[in-house]
Formats: structure tokens, sequence, C-alpha cells
């Protein structure tokens, strides 16, 4: 038997062993894709094209990444055709989506057999009546991803990529079994009422389906077993099935005496498993495994929150599913890996932000001890209508029940940012009617939520207008408040945190608090020694995180905080340096870890941790003099002290103060050997980085260090690395016998206060976005004073005042403000030979796109390179220049 054959032979063996009566038979292979419309109803004779998938399948991976604004919103279908195995006839047959986006029908053999509404949590369609036994069955399902104003979400600051985007199977039941008819659940829930250190009791609920036409007695008896696998304790209790019914039953395990507990420390998990035993024949007949942890936990508004008594700082991120080159469509592994990296980093909280997500993540937090919230995906407005209403609800209870045998689970919320897009700003009445709808669905989702599970918290994570969730109600309703706080990003400063915190708390005593979100945009490209807010650059968001850890971990009352993002997400409607992505992840979209993650290393893990910080490509100019260049280096660890060696050379034993150590280090031409060394309790912690530095020599014209190339952004503090491995330093002001511009000032977008210098447009047809963005407006000159030789020359252009602001894709509106579009007209020439003759950007190519000039000069003398603008209307820009030596 083939390997694969083997192994899938293998799992059902497995599977069916472990369901001794449910059979889950995986349907994930063999699917066919299309979008054309014309396959419900269409003349036989249609030719319709399907494309052959597999599950998880999203049909937006390429269209959310490209220029054009938008991305399939609407209807795909999917087709498979079944045969099935006769074993499973007399059974009840349930198909079994953990997820479609978000709308779903499901056919069988030409029939409707149900649907769906929601994108992000499972659902059973029984298909039991539909299915034919001699011949191959087909499964049809219509998926449609289109903006639906009584389905959440409306719009959010992520992309709503369509598709069967989890997994799917086919179950087979006897016709008594755990219901499949309890909104996704498995129908068994556990709960642990009294748990302490001496004795712990389990409460088990469940729903039974009796799908026969006759009264069965049966039993229903759950075990419980410890990690070991060894029998702890069970119960068992008989009960009477109605014909054609569903019955709910209880049982209690009293006393469980000295449980193990279950922290993030140590998280012990027990197994629990109910079974559904046919009275008369002893006979099995259905059966669901638990896991199961025993913890009790509380918040206090004062200090915080405890878990089996003692108190935990929660310090995790939120997670959002998609995954670079893959979508939403991300097979279960990888999301495990996620939460992976989380306890690597040293973090006990996951925010499953902002709506469930695949089963393995909170698999995982169960069993490697990450605790957890998760909500539903009611972000920034609602719609007033009943159908609206009716649709969270739903979510609500199908996400509760769907999840709550989770003993990582300590919250549910409903809500995020719901002010933040207010609607009816212009009638202020109408608008107050619209707030007090939105409190009136907080308080029903909240007290749904209490009753579903009166053992966990509930919470609504709310944007920093404070001001606006006291006056609306809002921050009265949760038992729990989150606030998503941005100050030093989109707001001005980074003092604004503590202020923000301490006014919350002196207001709101007896309120307990988290910090849900808080995050910079770090686009791993982008550099800076001189990082400033919303520069993009890697290194603010190292201030940013030190800065919020900081507060976050001085007051008790902070329940804890949760970084936004565990990694890069997409978010299509987002510009900026990185188009399409939210660049606030600790990690990048493919998951390598960018700085930020390691500065969390190392101020949480316990075991002794150094990690070199900062590109392992850098460039930067000569010291005067020189053929080396000093620049920082940042070193993250929890060590205490770091050694330092460059290139064989020791340096000054530093003390390392809240997570980071830094030097300014002496870098060379090429490849530098970066070693750190720490001793912690006897051992020996080091990292070792070869960081290639291309180095420009101080004075071009004393040639000290050959010149190669000179890669320029203009208008920018920042360096960038583009696809084609080139790095782009900053420009600066002409020196003699060096190089740089002369007049002229960097371009700072008008309207906004946000971005230190340049726009933050989507430059067309590049994904070197960072080296169009940025440009000197009024420049006059621009002198290389370089040896004798032959060069290539590239200017490099962009019009970024095109009259159209956008507004910063968090406001997430689309608001388009007006602004007065420039007219520029210039020429440039090169070693006085006219090069762009009344050069016209705007006209010749329209706005932000990336133009390109390249010319071949040759210098005969002395006097080098130098590249006149001359304006003929407005004034002349240049964005960035590029200049390499031929032979
Ligand atoms: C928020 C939102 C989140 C955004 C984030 C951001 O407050 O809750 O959905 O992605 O800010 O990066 O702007």
């Amino acid at each position: 038997m083939p390997l694969k054959k083997l192994l899938f032979f293998l799992i059902h063996v497995v599977a069916g062993s472990l369901y001794a009566q449910r059979h889950v038979l995986p349907l994930n292979e063999n699917w066919q894709f299309t979008k054309d419309s014309n396959v419900i109803n269409a003349d036989p004779k249609t030719n319709i094209k399907w494309q052959k998938v597999s599950l998880p399948h999203t049909w937006n991976i390429e269209d959310v990444m490209d220029d054009e604004p938008g991305y399939y919103r609407a209807v795909g279908w999917y087709r498979k055709k079944q045969l099935l195995d006769k074993k499973f006839q007399g059974k009840e047959l349930y198909l079994f989506f953990e997820g479609i986006n978000q709308e779903a029908v499901v056919y069988i053999n030409g029939k409707k057999a149900g649907d769906h509404l929601g994108g992000y949590t499972a659902f059973y369609i029984p298909v039991t009546a539909f299915i034919n036994w001699d011949k191959e069955n087909e499964i049809l399902v219509k998926a449609d991803n289109s903006h639906n104003r009584n389905i959440p979400p409306l719009s959010a600051d992520f992309t709503f990529y369509g598709g069967i985007y989890r997994q799917v199977s086919l179950v087979a039941v006897d016709p008594v079994h755990f219901s499949c008819d309890d909104h996704g659940s498995k129908a068994v829930f556990i709960s642990t009422p009294v748990v302490n250190n001496d004795n712990a009791t389990v409460n088990i609920r469940c729903t039974i389906s009796n799908k026969k036409a006759e009264t069965r007695k049966i039993r229903i008896s759950t075990v419980i077993y410890d990690a070991k696998g060894k029998k702890i304790t069970d119960v068992s209790g008989g009960i009477t099935l109605e014909a054609g019914t569903d019955t709910n039953f209880e049982q209690v395990i009293k006393t469980i005496s000295n449980p193990k507990l279950w922290s993030p420390a140590d998280p012990y998990l027990y197994k629990l498993i109910t079974k559904i035993v046919d009275d008369k024949t002893g006979k099995t007949l259905d059966e669901i495994s638990n896991p199961l942890g025993f913890r009790w936990f509380h918040f206090d508004a004062a200090k915080g929150f405890f878990l089996n008594d003692n108190p935990v700082k929660l310090i995790g991120v939120s997670r959002h599913q998609d995954y670079k080159g893959m979508g939403n469509a991300v097979p279960g592994k990888l999301a495990r890996k996620d939460v992976e990296l989380i306890k690597e980093m040293g973090g006990n909280f996951l925010r499953v932000a902002h709506y469930p997500q695949d089963p393995s993540v909170l698999k995982a937090c169960d069993e490697l001890g990450i605790l957890a919230s998760v909500e539903i995906p009611v972000v920034n407005e609602i719609t007033e209508t009943d159908s609206f209403y009716h649709n969270c609800e739903q979510m609500q209870v199908e996400m509760i029940r769907q999840n709550f045998n989770h003993p990582s689970l300590i919250m549910w919320c409903y809500m995020n940012e719901v002010l933040l897009r207010p609607q009816f700003n212009n009638d202020k009445d109408r608008q107050k009617i619209y707030f007090s709808s939105i409190a009136r669905l907080a308080k029903k989702l909240d007290s749904i939520t209490r009753k579903e599970d009166p053992y966990r918290y509930t919470m609504i994570a709310h944007h920093g207008d404070y001001n606006r969730y006291r006056d609306a109600g809002l921050i009265d309703i949760p038992m729990l408040v989150g606030w998503n706080l941005y100050s030093g990003w989109y707001g001005a400063n980074l003092n604004d945190l503590p202020l923000f915190l301490d006014r919350f708390h002196k207001d709101y005593p007896a309120k307990p608090m988290m910090v849900t979100e808080y995050g910079a945009d770090a686009d791993p490209r982008v550099r800076s020694s001189e990082p400033v807010r919303f520069d993009k650059s890697v290194e603010y968001a190292t201030i940013f995180h030190r800065y919020y850890f900081k507060e976050i971990m001085k007051r008790p009352f902070v329940a804890g905080g949760m970084v936004w993002n565990l990694a890069d997400f997409n978010s299509e409607t987002r510009n900026e340096s990185m188009p399409h992505i939210n660049n606030k992840g600790l990690l990048q979209w493919d998951r390598t870890p960018k700085d930020p993650y390691y500065y969390y290393k190392a101020m949480l893990v316990k075991e002794p941790f150094v990690k070199i910080l900062g590109s392992s490509l850098r460039t930067g100019i000569a010291d005067s003099g020189a053929i080396i260049c000093h620049q920082v280096l940042q070193v993250a660890g929890n060590t205490g002290k770091i050694e330092l060696t460059v290139n064989g050379r020791t340096h000054e034993t530093k003390q390392i103060e809240n997570g980071l150590c830094e030097w300014k280090i002496p870098f060379k031409n090429g490849i530098n050997t970066i070693e750190v060394k720490a001793h912690q309790n006897g051992e020996i912690i080091n990292d070792r980085s070869m960081i290639e530095f291309r180095l420009q020599g101080y004075e071009l014209a004393d040639n000290k260090i050959p010149f190669k190339e000179l890669n320029i952004l203009l208008g920018a503090k920042r360096y960038f690395i583009d696809k084609h491995n080139q790095i782009w330093l900053p420009g600066q002001q002409y020196r003699k016998g060096s190089w740089g511009y002369a007049g002229g000032k960097p371009f700072k977008l008008a309207n906004n206060n946000r971005l230190p210098y340049g726009a933050d447009k989507n430059i067309l047809d590049t994904d070197d976005d960072p080296v169009f963005q940025t440009q000197q407006t009024g420049i006059k000159e621009y002198h290389f004073d370089v040896l004798p030789g032959n060069y290539e020359l590239a200017l490099l252009f962009s019009e970024l005042e095109d009259g159209i602001v956008k507004d910063l894709p968090y406001n997430l509106s689309d608001t388009v403000k007006s602004e007065s579009s420039v007219t520029r007209i210039f020429s440039v020439a090169v070693n006085n030979i006219m090069q762009l003759q009344n050069f016209n950007i705007m006209k010749e190519y329209g706005a932000a796109r990336p133009i390109i000039k390249k010319t071949k000069v040759a210098v005969v003398n002395s006097a080098g390179i130098t590249i006149t603008f001359k304006p003929v209307e407005g004034e002349p820009v240049l964005n960035a220049v590029q200049l390499k030596k031929l032979d």
C-alpha cells in the first residue's frame, strides 16, 4: 500500500476506534470550484468550467493583493461527487462544515439540504434523507461572501475572504446520538462549578437525539481519565428517550479529590469521555471525548486577574487567521503553530480576534497553557434590524456552545470598537437612537452569554474614545472592559497611555479592565536610526512596545495587555508602505519574527535568552576619514549583562535595561561577525549574527571604499530593503567630495498629522512602495562627486500630490477629502545634457506611479555628476536616485 494510503487507512482505524459508533469521514479532497452562476438551473448544455480544488480553499488569495481596489465578494460554487459506503446505511448522516464565509447553501443530489449564515462558526447539515446508496452523491455548496447588511462584520480592518475555508467532514451516527442539531456543537457541555485545591465538581449537560420511531432506554456514562490515561472516576445514569425527540440530560461528579490543576505553567488536562449506551444490549451508540482542566479564576478591579488564587498578569496577543499565500484557508497545523509561537515568546494569553477561528487554535491553548478569549465579529458598527440582531445572537450562541469545553477560555466577547464609525453624524438626535440600539444589542448579547455560561466573564473591546462609550452606557454592560489603545500611533503621544489608564481606573474603580489592543506598524523592510511615529520602521515599533509593556506591567489594575497583532495580516483596503497588509504583527505574514517579538521574549521567558536584533543587511556612510561606520546595535535579553564582540574585538559589557542593550559599534564593508554572550546560573548563552554591511564612503572622490552603487531615498529618514535585496539609505544634503541634494525640502502630505514625512499612497505596479513614497520637493540640484568612469544613473519619480487624500486606513471610512492637486512641470539635465524636458509626471503617467528614468553617464573629469532641475511650472521633485558603477 503506498505510504499516503496507508496513513489514511491508519487514521481511519484510529478515528474509528476513538468514536466507536460515530464515524467522521474527512471530505477535503477532490472538490471542484467555479464562480459561474449558471450552476443552478442551467441549461444542461451550458459548459461550466470547474477548477479542481481541495479544502480549505478561498477564492481571494490574489485579488486582495493587487492594485485594484476591492476583491471578489460574491458567490462561489463547490461541487463534490461522493460514493457512500453501505455500512453507513441506517445511520444518521450529517455534513459538518467548520467554516464557510459567509453565507452557505448546501444541496445534495439537486435538493436543498440546509443553509447557514455567518462566516466564522461551524455547522451541521442533516443529509440522510437525500442520500443515494447505489450511486454517487453530488454535494453542491453555494458560498457567498457578498456584503450583507444583516450579517456582521459590516466593515473592519481585515479581509472577508470567501470560500469553504475550513475543513468539511461527513459524520455518521447511530439514530440515537448526541445531538447534531445544537448550534454546531457536540451537545455535551462540561463545567466545573466547584474547584479548589482539595476538591472539584464536574457537571455534564448533554442533549440526546432519538431519530427512531420508538422509545429507547439508554444510559449516559461518563468516565474521567487522567493525563496518563488512568481512569479516575465515572458516573452513569439511565433515561428513556421518547421516539423522534431530543432529550436533555445532566449528571454531576461531585468529588474529585486533590484535582491536579490546569495553569499556563502546567496545563494539565484530564480527558472526559461521555457515552450513550443501549440499556438492553450494552452496546455503545455514541461517544464524545472532551478535554477537562481544573482551574478557578476571577478578575479583581484593583489587583487584576487571579488564576487558582495566584495573581497572573495576562500578557499576549490577538490573532487573525490568515497567512501569506493562503488567505484564510490555513491548515489547522499552522494555526496551532501560531499558538506555539505565543508560548515560545512567553505569552500566556490569546485574544482570538475578531471572530471564532479554526478549532485547532483553542485546542492548542488548552494543551499549551494559553488563556484565551473569543468573540463574534460585531466590529465598528451595527445595522438596526431584527435580522442583524438575530444573527448576532445566533453567532454568539454558536460560538459559546462550540467552544464551551475549553479550559483555556475565560471570557466571551461580543463587540469590538462598535462606536468607531458612528452612523448619522449629521443628525445628532437620530444618532442617539443609534447608540441606544447598540446598547440594547450589547445588553441582549451580554445576558444571553451569562445565561449560556455563568462561569466565564463577558467583555467588550472599545477604542480610546472614552466619553463616547461611557455616554452610550457600554462600559457598564460587560463584566470586563477591554480598551484598544493606540496613543503614540494613531494618537500623537505615547504619554497619553498612562493618563488614559489612570483616568479610567479612577472613574471606574470597581470595573476590571485590560488593554485588549496596542501596536504599531513595523514593515520589516523599513529601518531607521531616527525612528519616529508612523515611519513604519521596526525600530519605532520596538520603542512603542517597550513603553506600553512597562506602563501595563506597572499597574496592577490593568489585568492584561494584548499586542495587536501576533502576525501581519491582510486588510485589503489599506495602502501605506506595504499595501493591503496591516504590519502591526510581532511576526511577519509568513510568521518570521520581527524585533519586538524578541523583545517580548526577553521580557517574558524564564530561561536565559539573548538575541541580536536588526536586519542582517545594513548600509551606512563611513565615519569621516574612516573606512568603518558606527551604528547602533540592539540586543534583546534577560540575562542581566551581555558581552559583545564585533569582528573578533571585544566591546564593553553592558547591563540590560528593560529587555534591551544598545551599543554603537563599527561596521566594516562586507560581512561583520557579531557575537553576544551572557552567563546565567553557570550556563553560557550566546547568539551570533553575520551582518552584511554595504558601506558607502564618506567622500566619493577619495575612493577609500571602492564605489559600486548608491541607492538613496529623498525626503526620508528611513532605510529600505527592496525586493531585489537592494538597500536604500536616507538622503543627505550635498557635501563637497560626497553626494546629496541641494535645495528643496522633504515632502509631507497635507491634511495629515500622522505621517512624519512622505505619503502613504499605494504606488501602483510596484511592491517597493517606500522607494517612491517620499520625495524632495523644490529640489535644485543633485551631485555625485564620483571619480571618472562609466555609470548608470536612475532617477525615480512619483507624483504624490494627486488631489486625493484617502483617510487613514484605520478610520476605515474611505472618506475622501479633496485637496488641490499641483501642477508640476520641470526639466532635468545631467551634466548639462538635457534628459527630461518639460517633464509633467501627472500628465504623462498619472499619480502614484513608479517612474524610473535611466541614463548612462560617462564621467571624464573631476567634476563628477551634477543633475539640475529647472522649474517650468510648480516645483520640481525627486523621489529617489540610484547610481551604479558600470565597469
Ligand atoms: C483596532 C481594531 C483592529 C485594527 C487595529 C489597527 O483598534 O480593533 O481591528 O486592525 O486597530 O491596526 O488599526
